[in-house]
């Protein structure tokens, strides 16, 4: 135990030391409680030290009460600053990083096919083109009567088209569209008829029995199959880049006559040949022509008076051709690593 004021005052200045080395360890707020208690509380180290004081001279006393106070007031700040220290460094630790890449989240988006489908929808709307919906479920006489399609034509095979009772089926193109709007509606017509068709096609890399397309009608007093081809070139300017060529092959439909096939110049080679357009540099679109007259007899419209144009074309075809995708299965199978590079 110290005999004299020195030894008192150097015995607080090991406790000094001792104190500020553990609290300089301290890593949490558990651990500063613990030094606390162990110095400061009524039990603890430096309360105790107060005892020094009956054991000196008068003299003395006054010099070791000062330091015990001043110890017990520097522990008590040092106590305080290591807590706010610690809470700085819980604080920091837990702030944003900004530097850290962010997460990409992954919002809905459109389908491939329906991007697609609405740069289409677009392209024809700023041509002055209405768009029309008609039923999904038709009947043979939409589907295939009124479109001078005949009762032995292949395409009304049990093979090729859905058939439903009643006598109802799932239609096989979206003409039957153009024939109810024809019904109810004097021209002139400029009119695109988007919707899923159905057919009984085994899938393959290139058929899918239920398909996306676009058809479309003009029918108005000298309307021309000039007229067809402008709005086709047009078509696949915007659609794929203004050096895109078109080309007309004859062809034959029974609701157009004359009837054509129209290619664009390939998308991938720009018309010198590759793998995509099998060297030919023209990629085959669909099919399109004059509207045949027993399609205007059949909706009351007189062939003497008015012509028209009709084109086809399946989005499915557009897409893998614009996005470069070969096979047709990939936009039904739902596989988030294909749907979301789109
Ligand atoms: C009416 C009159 C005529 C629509 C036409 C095509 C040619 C054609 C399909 C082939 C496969 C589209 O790409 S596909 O899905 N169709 O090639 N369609 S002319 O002619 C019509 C339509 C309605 C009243």
């Amino acid at each position: 135990m110290a005999s004299d004021g020195n030894a008192a005052i150097d015995e607080l200045q090991v406790l000094r030391t001792q104190f500020l080395s553990e609290l300089k360890d301290c890593r949490d707020e558990k651990c500063i409680e613990a030094v606390r208690i162990k110095y400061l509380s009524k039990k603890g180290l430096l309360p105790g030290k107060f005892a020094l004081l009956g054991k000196l001279s008068p003299e003395e006393r006054p010099k070791l009460g000062q330091e015990l106070n001043r110890l017990k007031t520097l522990f008590q700040t040092s106590l305080k600053e290591k807590l706010k220290q610690i809470e700085f460094q819980k604080a920091r630790a837990s702030k944003i990083d900004i530097t850290l890449p962010g997460d990409r989240d992954y919002p809905g988006k459109k389908h491939p096919l329906l991007q697609v489908l609405d740069d289409i929808k677009k392209i024809f709307s700023e041509m002055g083109f209405s768009i029309e919906e008609g039923p999904e479920v038709e009947s043979d006489y939409y589907n295939f009567e009124a479109l001078n399609i005949p009762k032995d034509h292949p395409a009304r095979d049990m093979h090729d088209t859905f058939y439903l009772p009643g006598g109802y089926l799932l239609r096989t193109h979206t003409s039957p569209v153009q024939i109810r709007v024809m019904e109810q509606q004097k021209p002139p017509i400029r009119m695109i008829a988007p919707g899923r068709c159905f057919r009984k096609d085994t899938p393959d890399a290139s058929h899918s029995p239920f398909f996306y397309q676009v058809e479309g009608l003009a029918v108005d007093q000298n309307i021309s199959f000039a007229d067809l081809k402008g709005v086709i070139a047009v078509f696949a300017r915007k659609m794929f880049g203004r050096d895109v060529n078109i080309r007309f092959r004859p062809s034959f439909f029974p609701f157009t006559e004359p009837s054509a096939e129209y290619d664009f110049t390939c998308v991938i080679c720009g018309g010198k040949g590759c793998r995509t357009c099998k060297g030919t540099g023209w990629l085959e679109i669909s099919g399109a022509g004059m509207v045949d007259p027993e399609v205007f007899k059949a909706v009351g419209y007189d062939p003497e008076r008015y012509t028209g144009y009709a084109f086809g074309m399946g989005v499915e075809r557009l897409a893998m051709l614009k996005y470069q995708i070969d096979d047709i299965r990939l936009f039904y199978e739902n596989d988030l690593r294909f749907l979301e590079q789109f």
